[in-house]
């Protein structure tokens, strides 16, 4: 008789916290020991020379969602899920947008469906809070939260997306009063679109300019205000894809005040820089994504940034349109001017094998912080920990193992997503992972897929502990409400 489904044996096991040597015991998709020469498993897999680190969480995706400009998001809850799995991916969270308007259950609603039925791997929702009018908020917001939807992005940026510094307070009313996590996408909306007047009207058009018409200082004032008002209302907040050093010099002073303020960076800010634009022809749109990458230099800062831990996450904000595509980067009008082009990169396979390459084995950073980064700090923020994340007996057994010493030259025809290309082409790396378990089962082995769409299970998040307020309001928080 077998004590266990499956043994993972004779392996390294990495946490957030620990790295040691043992075996791994599953049963009924969750890890039940660990421990040395456990017994039997029904399956055994020698596992020696690899290393076994939770499953990663890709806590910003963006799945089969609408856009307002006749674009198509390349990849569905199939291929994104079926690409996150083969690049060690377990658990996604993409987003459900709200329409200017639209009841917050009808939202989550119109994404259960796209997502059902689609789906390789376990999921969670954010929500895109584009009306926190009292009569949506009213109706919907504490039931949501209570049924498990407890992440909210917020725009600065975009027509149709934004919110004004007064909603955004309602917003972060309503955020603390349910204990929500908010995400904030921190750009200077008056700024990037008075410079892009001018830009068009000087007939600075091509895709470099995308990155003129939205510099630092457009982030870094966005962000500086986002965390003001978190400041004032005493309400935390995580500011997504953080591109530039002069908007994490905000989040490190708000944290070094003592504020409930965490960043989230993503692949592209250190590994493509504004020389990406420069690539031949119109091939500079395969870079296009808001913030814009910077300048060379700036890739440096963000690895500090995520040495020093003033980044709690790494996303891959696989955003994915395809390039040689008139619903993608070549929408009509995308050749005239960079203001048309689909925003957004790939990046959710590539996530993974790019931030252990650069980060772990080049000493970066540590196996543990990799571990956080990529798995563990995602599911604390958003209420899925200890479920997910983490290796641990109870835990859902969403396991990775990793070859530390494989080495791959990164090509879009070894990728498993729906895009024409990956802006990491011909990318060096060492290190790889060969098998990912989902709740125990083999979804990927040696990029072979395994999973059947839609095995993969909703998740409902708790209410998020880092969402709680610190409890030193600025002014009595009986008025907010
Ligand atoms: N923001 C995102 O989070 N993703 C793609 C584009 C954007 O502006
Ligand atoms: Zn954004
Ligand atoms: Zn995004």
């Amino acid at each position: 008789m077998a004590d266990y489904d499956l043994v993972i044996r004779n392996t390294t096991i990495a946490t957030a916290a620990d790295v040691v040597r043992g075996d791994i015991g599953i049963s009924a998709g969750r890890v039940v020991a660990l421990g040395e020469q456990l017994d039997r498993g029904r399956r055994e897999i020698d596992a020696s020379g690899l290393i076994a680190v939770p499953g990663g969480i890709d806590a910003h995706v963006h799945f089969d969602q609408d856009t307002a400009d006749g674009s198509v998001f390349c990849d569905d809850f199939e291929s994104g899920s079926r690409a996150a799995a083969a690049g060690g991916t377990t658990t996604i969270v993409p987003f459900a947008y709200q329409n200017k308007g639209q009841s917050l259950r009808d939202t989550v609603n119109k994404y259960h469906r796209r997502a059902e039925g689609k789906s390789l791997i376990d999921y969670a929702f954010h929500v895109i809070l584009t009306d926190p009018s009292e009569k949506v908020m009213g109706q919907d917001f504490s039931a949501l939260v209570a049924d498990g939807y407890t992440s909210f992005k917020l725009y600065m940026t975009y027509d149709g997306l934004k919110l004004t510094d007064r909603e955004m307070l309602d917003a972060l009313a309503a955020a603390r009063r349910e204990q929500a996590m908010l995400m904030i996408h921190a750009e200077n909306s008056d700024c990037i679109s008075w410079l892009t007047e001018r830009l068009e009207w000087k007939g600075m058009t091509a895709a470099k300019f995308h990155a003129t018409s939205r510099p630092f200082v457009v982030e870094r004032e966005a962000t500086h205000r986002a965390i003001s008002l978190a400041e004032l209302l005493d309400v935390p907040m995580l500011l997504v894809h953080v591109s530039a050093k002069e908007a994490m010099h905000e989040i490190q002073r708000a944290q070094a005040r003592g504020l409930r303020v965490y960043g989230e960076t993503c692949p592209q800010y250190l590994f493509l820089s504004e020389e990406d634009f420069d690539k031949p022809g119109d091939e500079g749109a395969k870079c296009v994504c808001s913030p814009p990458p910077r300048d060379v230099e700036n890739q440096e800062h963000i690895w500090t940034g995520l040495s020093a831990n003033t980044f709690h996450v790494l996303s891959s904000d696989h955003a994915a349109f395809r390039y040689d595509d008139v619903r993608g980067k070549k929408l009509p009008g995308a050749a005239q001017s960079f203001r048309k082009i689909p925003n957004g990169v790939p990046g959710v396979e590539t996530r993974l094998p790019l931030l252990f390459s650069e980060g772990v084995n080049q000493g970066r950073i540590s196996l543990q912080q990799f571990v956080g980064l990529s798995s563990t700090n995602a599911p604390t923020t958003y209420g899925l920990h200890p479920r997910k994340g983490t290796i641990a007996v109870g835990a859902d057994a969403d396991i990775v193992l990793w070859d530390p010493k494989r080495r791959v030259t990164l090509a879009n025809a070894m990728l498993h997503h729906n895009c024409d290309y990956t802006p990491y082409e011909g990318r060096q790396l060492v290190g790889y992972p060969v098998m990912t378990f989902s709740r125990g089962e083999l979804v990927m082995e040696e990029g072979r897929m395994n999973g059947l769409a839609g095995r993969g299970q909703f998740q409902r998040c708790d209410r998020p502990e880092p969402a709680r307020p610190s409890g030193k309001p600025l002014i009595d928080p009986s008025i907010f409400n």
